[in-house]
């Protein structure tokens, strides 16, 4: 590996986590070009940067997600690297490895490992042979040709159907009964065609109720794995997620080493270099099951810097340039924790829909242990072309308590005028007594959230002008009335459904 400082980065997105990467380069002593599309011309990421390139119209397809004109800015400006964010080009196989044809760095792993891991079955494959745990199902595509109802059957309903291109939840479909087995097949695999150019899919086993869990690891080009440790990611929305913890608040110690040491094996199966994220889910026995790997520096990541007082973006810098890290994992310490909610623009009590405005108020909370990472000024317009994510509100205490006691603080104090935010659902949920309790999982927001909301039991938060904290514990304790808490008598041994998930794949090996 050779090293080779970098002088100059092309960041090549848009938003808070333009403003992020170029920060930490402004740190380092590394200047920075940033590109932008019309309408992010007065965008924050744009005067902020040392120089900045035009690079086509406010549809992604036109301007961030352009392989042409991003590498023609990057060689226009001499920019001798590429840090791709999160979203657009970062995890494309085929834009990585034309940065490295055009002696551009390209900030994160090899094509290779990108290539690898956006394959999900073949990840799945390759994980299966590490002998990690993981759903029970196939590691090959499915057609209507096949034994589907053998094969479901043999994995035991609910299965989930998946796209061998998808992830993240994309293109997913859950079959109850043999019945609609064959119809969801056949249009996953037409979705999935048209989604990702690729119609493969996939059968698994489908988990009720898991909690997702993931685990950030960090790798250089001298055959050091470290691990960050975990982050917890249940409170989602349509495969979004809104509120991240650090760490898990259920593992145990020993869950911990366990799927750190697999997230590590799985990184180094795959050479994996920079900083990724594998995604598990761990049910309510704390069994652990391999998802997915993603490629790329999370939105999340800012609680995973909170817990180690490390700089995510600098360590991937550091790496690309074939630096090897000089930390070692025993340097790494898991200190207080840390919860993020993302602020976005949409209604909360419509369904999560993106709400369309302008900031005509943005004022931000500060204070010890508050850190906002914002893209997008006061007085301006949230782009209806791009993700409505406004702003990262993280906070940091020295345990689960503290940070949930300031995170409310922070957000009775964040005033936004001008569109609707998701600042009301955070503010129910970090008073809601199965968040608070620890106990939650994939389903918080349809369990609770929806349902409170379908019985009217909010009604006194929506359309209020501010939501002071009263309001906000009166609706979050009247929906503990109505519901009943899952009593989950879980023991942290191995259990019934890992014994079956183990008997499904060692049946599988031997036929
Ligand atoms: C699953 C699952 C249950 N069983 N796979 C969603 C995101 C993507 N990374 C994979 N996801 C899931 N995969 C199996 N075999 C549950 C999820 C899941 C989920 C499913 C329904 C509703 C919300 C969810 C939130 C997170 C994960």
């Amino acid at each position: 590996m050779t090293m080779r400082d970098i002088q100059k980065i092309l960041v090549a997105n848009r938003g808070e986590i333009a403003v992020r990467i170029i920060r930490t380069c402004k740190k380092m002593g590394i200047s920075t070009v940033s590109v932008y599309s019309d309408a992010d011309t007065y965008a924050p990421h744009v005067s902020m940067t040392d120089e900045s390139v035009y690079i086509g119209a406010s549809p992604s397809a036109e301007s961030y997600l352009l392989m042409d004109r991003i590498l023609e800015a990057a060689n226009e400006t001499g920019a001798d690297a590429i840090h791709p964010g999160y979203g657009f080009l970062s995890e494309n196989a085929e834009f990585a490895r034309r940065c490295s044809d055009a002696n551009i760095i390209f900030i994160g792993p090899s094509p290779q490992a990108i290539e690898l891991m956006g394959d999900k079955m073949k990840a799945r494959e390759m994980v299966e042979s590490l002998g990690i745990p993981l759903p029970p199902g196939l590691v090959e595509p499915v057609s209507e040709k096949n034994d589907l109802e053998g094969i479901a059957q043999s994995i035991g309903y609910p299965i989930l159907i998946k796209a061998a291109a998808g992830g993240g939840g994309k293109g997913m479909r859950i079959v109850r009964e043999e019945l609609e087995l064959r119809a969801a097949v056949k249009t996953a695999a037409s979705e999935a065609a048209s989604a990702f150019g690729d119609s493969r899919v996939y059968i698994e086993k489908y988990l009720e109720n898991p909690r997702h869990v993931e685990i950030q690891v960090l790798a250089d080009n001298h055959d050091h794995y470290l691990h960050l440790y975990d982050r917890e990611c249940s409170v989602q929305r349509r495969h979004q997620k809104v509120i991240e913890e650090a760490p898990c608040s259920i593992l145990t110690e020993d869950l911990r080493t366990q799927m750190t040491s697999a997230a590590l094996e799985i990184a180094k199966a795959c050479d994996y270099t920079g900083v990724g994220t594998v995604e598990f889910l761990v049910d309510r026995h704390l069994n652990y099951y391999f998802l997915e790997m993603n490629t790329r520096l999370q939105v999340e990541h800012p609680v995973t810097e909170m817990i180690t007082g490390l700089d995510l973006v600098e360590m991937q810098i550091l790496v690309a340039q074939g630096r090897p890290l000089t930390i070692t994992q025993s340097d790494i310490e898991m200190k207080g924790h840390s919860i993020e909610c993302r602020i976005y623009a949409e209604n909360p009590f419509e369904g999560f829909l993106p709400d369309i405005g302008s900031l005509y108020k943005h004022r931000i909370p500060s204070g010890q242990g508050v850190r906002v990472d914002s893209g997008i000024e006061e007085g301006a317009e949230v782009p209806i072309y791009y993700d409505p994510m406004i702003s990262k509100l993280s906070v940091h205490g020295s345990d689960r308590e503290e940070a949930i006691a300031r995170m409310k603080v922070a957000l009775a104090e964040y005033e936004i005028t001008g569109c609707t935010t998701t600042i009301p659902f955070c503010e129910y949920t970090l008073n809601h007594p199965t968040f608070t309790s620890g106990k939650y999982d994939t389903h918080f927001v349809s369990q609770y959230f929806e349902k409170d909301l379908q019985e009217g039991v909010l009604d006194t938060l929506i359309d209020a002008d501010s939501y002071d904290t009263d309001t906000i514990m009166m609706a979050s304790l009247s929906a503990l009335l109505s519901e009943q808490i899952q009593q989950s008598n879980s023991s942290n041994t191995l259990t019934e459904q890992q014994d079956s998930s183990r008997q499904w794949w060692s049946a599988r090996r031997n036929s």
